[in-house]
């Protein structure tokens, strides 16, 4: 909008502006009134980035209202609450959902057209708060979506791909360089969390110590506020920035030290001061343990706080609170609550354990032993003695201490490591994965020491879900004007209970109803087309088949498998003569995703794909047939233009190794297609969709461990065991796509060791692609199949999953506004 800048219609504002009795809409008054007041801007000298921020402040007016009533009415209420704590939550952006959540999109649209806007352009304004890496952080925001439906930091780096050869570059994300409208700093709401220091335990035997000495840093609280759809009920997402507790240390600075005075202030800010950007591993370094403990420490703090007014007996903690802890990542809380309730509160150890294993409940989210969180004793010991003590008291607990000592919380070795997810198995009520098969694989594989002796009603299942609010209705308006249209209900009836979706099935042979649903496939492949040209200034054939993969890199999750197939596929089409080549189906390949910047493998992933496209968009005897494209930057908001557009998307995890996948729900809830391993959330969905509407490929979860044990015993040469594999690795080998040997270490990756075992399943993932092909010949089939697949997705639904944390795991009732 620069260009058109100052921008909009004089006389609509001029309207707007005279005095508050003109019969304007409500709406563009207060858009106009934040204009001149809050952003202390001259009258309709504006750009859409103005509009933004102004339209952003007066839905704000209108959520703190509700927000203040949902907070007063728990006040007045006192019932019990849950917490989701998590050091993630990837929100995307907020100013569509919270339009569409207070039903006021319509209105914000017209009142912004009226002062020469379009409320198309204004929303892309907004940066993603990408406050996590993947799957998890993402999982987060939907289950905040649906608690409230029913309850400062820079974000995860910016990706850029280098223009001479291809890798992926990082850049801080700019995601705060503005002020931010969604989150109230609440400079009053502070507490101090205390590192380092001396742990001086009190008489024997009372289990009880002073802590004292070492750093005191401030958490200030920040709200982010979660309207619910379709109801009042505004919940709120609290965070938390470190500050230092004293500005400076004025001796230092008067003794002349002036670097030593802002010292402390500087590791104080720093402690949330970064996302640690890597998704499925630990790396033991000192500053995530602190944002740990700081984290946790806080949210605690607040809990109690919240808790004391309440004027009830401590023993009672747990009938007023449930914390769910989001992987290991806020386990601290755990000892932390021990801390509380012995140093502070004074309990026994039996009440206060009885307390704190009624409290907290545990989702497990990856059996990836890299992913396993480890943290060094002699590092606990120096930043949270009394925490180290605990867990050691912790470890001297219960009865049958034979068998609890199998349960080892302390890892043998140099130095000995606390084990985080023992820790925390054996401080919660409940343990979960996130999908039927991951869940059997915790008790079966992880856990299976503490199966035995807790007994299998401890461990349960809750399959992911995710909020068709976002997922469905504002990234493809058109399909849920459609579904709308067709079902005959409001689709705040359908958006709330998504089984409803199940009456699609009924209009399945109607070819008018087909049409529609088509055309409204190729309308986003459209949009998808002009995004790519306007970013990439790439042409795309939108008559193609789209074909998908998105996520964070990972060897796990087998890009790799993907790209070699593609370069499979442009090595066939390159042999054909023209007139063979006609009968192929066109298709279009999309990767986007980001890779961990210390992940050598996972870069050099990225590098053979952008470099793959270069080479095969360029050629003349098969462009047509076939393109490549690696979007760069992935985020919430380009999968929201992703996910409608695709035909097909793969999820291809080695079996056994995905927890669940969240956005195979999201391709299927958009209509579009799988093609996965048995694996995660797929064997759920082809459960409910019906398994061939799923292009299932691959070796089976209790074959992986054999395939392994045979490889490292009896390696097969590539060339024995896939031909066609082999014939791949040697034309990335030759030099055809460049790089001079760079891909080398990637391509021994699966020459040698394979433990994601893609020689063993490239033959049948290459016959799984030709029945796609086939299937997408049948035009009317694949519509059919596109709708089938919408309909039977009610199960997924993040509205679903959250009932079943708040009725099987937490025990809270919902509050009627
Ligand atoms: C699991 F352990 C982890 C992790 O560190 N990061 C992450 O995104 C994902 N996950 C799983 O990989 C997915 O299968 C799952 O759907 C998602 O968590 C949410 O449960």
């Amino acid at each position: 909008g620069q260009e058109k800048w100052p921008k909009g219609d004089e006389k609509s504002w001029k309207a707007a502006m005279r005095d508050l009795h003109t019969d304007l809409p409500e709406v563009t008054r207060s858009i106009v009134n934040h204009v001149q007041t809050s952003l202390a801007r001259a009258p309709y000298n504006i750009d859409d980035f103005g509009a933004y921020q102004a339209a952003a402040l007066s839905v704000r007016d209108n959520l703190i209202v509700n927000w203040n009533a949902t907070q007063l009415e728990y006040s007045r209420k006192s019932p019990k609450r849950a917490y989701y704590l998590s050091l993630e939550f990837l929100m995307g952006r907020t100013l569509s959902n919270a339009l569409l959540n207070l039903g006021l999109l319509d209105n914000y649209s017209s009142s912004l057209s009226s002062l020469g806007f379009s409320l198309e352009d204004v929303l892309v304004q907004e940066r993603d708060a990408a406050l996590g890496n993947g799957g998890l952080g993402r999982l987060a925001a939907c289950y905040l979506d649906s608690s409230a439906t029913q309850e400062l930091p820079y974000g995860i780096f910016q990706q850029l791909i280098k223009a001479d050869d291809g890798s992926q570059l990082e850049a801080p994300d700019p995601w705060l360089d503005h002020q931010n409208p969604w989150e109230l700093p609440r400079l009053d709401i502070t507490y101090e969390v205390r590192f380092y220091g001396n742990a001086q335990r009190w008489s024997e035997g009372t289990g009880r110590a002073t802590w004292s000495g070492g750093q005191e840093v401030l958490a200030v609280a920040y709200d982010v506020m979660i309207p619910g759809y379709g109801t009042k009920c505004t919940n709120n997402l609290r965070l938390w920035e470190s500050k230092p507790k004293r500005g400076f240390d004025l001796q230092s600075f008067n003794a002349g030290n002036y670097e030593r005075a802002v010292e402390s202030s500087n590791s104080a800010a720093a402690i949330t001061s970064v996302l640690y950007p890597n998704d499925h591993t630990s790396f033991g370094k000192e500053l995530r343990l602190k944002q740990q403990y700081f984290w946790t420490a806080a949210s605690l703090a607040d809990i109690m706080r919240r808790f004391k007014h309440l004027e009830k007996p401590i023993s009672e903690f747990a009938d007023y609170n449930a914390i769910q802890l989001n992987d290991t990542h806020p386990t601290l809380s755990i000892v932390e609550l021990m801390r509380i309730l012995l140093d502070e509160e004074e309990l026994t150890w039996d009440n206060a354990w009885t307390i704190v294993t009624n409290t907290f409940f545990f989702t497990n989210h990856t059996v990836l032993p890299e992913a396993l969180e480890k943290w060094p004793v002699p590092l606990m010991e120096h930043l949270l003695p009394r925490h180290m003590q605990i867990i050691f008291d912790i470890k001297k607990f219960p009865g049958d201490r034979e068998k609890f000592s199998r349960l080892s919380l302390i890892e043998e070795g140099f130095p000995k490591q606390v084990r985080m997810a023992n820790l925390a198995v054996v401080g919660s009520k409940k343990v979960n994965g996130v999908a039927e098969l991951h869940s059997d694989l915790v008790k079966k594989n992880l856990l299976p020491d503490f199966v035995d002796f807790y007994g299998k009603s401890k461990f349960g299942n809750v399959t992911n879900g995710i909020t068709p609010r976002r997922w469905l209705d504002q990234c493809n308006p058109s399909l849920s004007a459609l579904i709308t249209d067709t079902l005959k209900l409001d689709r705040n009836v359908w958006l709330k209970d998504l089984y409803k979706l199940e009456g699609l099935v009924a209009h399945l042979d109607d070819p008018q109803f087909q049409a529609r649903w088509a055309a409204v496939k190729h309308q986003n492949k459209e949009r998808l087309a002009l995004f790519v040209e306007r970013q990439l200034g790439l042409k795309v054939n939108a008559d193609a088949m789209f074909d998908v993969q998105i996520k964070r890199l990972h060897e796990y999750k087998r890009q790799t498998l993907n790209i070699l197939g593609v370069i499979h596929r442009y090595l066939l089409i390159k042999n054909k003569t023209p007139e063979e080549r006609k009968k192929i189906v066109k298709k279009v390949v999309f990767f986007a995703g980001k890779a961990a910047p210390g992940y050598y493998i996972a870069k050099l992933t990225i590098r053979l794909i952008v470099n793959v496209a270069r080479v095969i968009n360029a050629d003349p005897d098969t462009s047509q047939y076939l393109s490549l494209f690696f979007l760069p930057d992935y985020s919430v908001s380009l999968a929201e233009i992703l996910i409608p557009a695709s035909d097909i998307s793969q999820h291809i995890s080695t079996a056994g190794t995905e927890a669940s996948g969240t956005s195979n729900m999201k391709f299927c809830l958009n209509g579009g297609l799988l093609v996965g391993t048995v694996d995660g959330a797929n064997i759920e969905i082809a459960e409910e969709v019906g398994e061939d509407n799923v292009f299932f490929f691959g070796h089976l979860t209790p074959d992986v461990e054999d395939l392994r044990y045979q490889h490292t015993y009896h390696p097969v040469p590539v060339e024995q065991k896939s031909p066609a594999l082999a014939h791949v690795l040697n034309a990335v080998s030759s030099g055809i796509f460049g790089g001079d040997g760079v891909y080398e270490p990637l391509l021994n990756t699966i020459r040698q060791g394979d433990f994601y075992i893609l020689t063993e399943d490239f033959d049948s993932y290459i016959r799984a692609l030709e029945m796609v092909d086939e299937a997408y010949a049948d035009r009317t089939e694949w519509t059919k199949k596109s709708i089938r697949t919408t309909a039977k997705m009610g199960k997924f639904s993040s509205d679903r999953a959250i009932q079943d944390y708040a009725q099987e795991y937490w025990n809270v009732e919902s509050i009627k506004l």
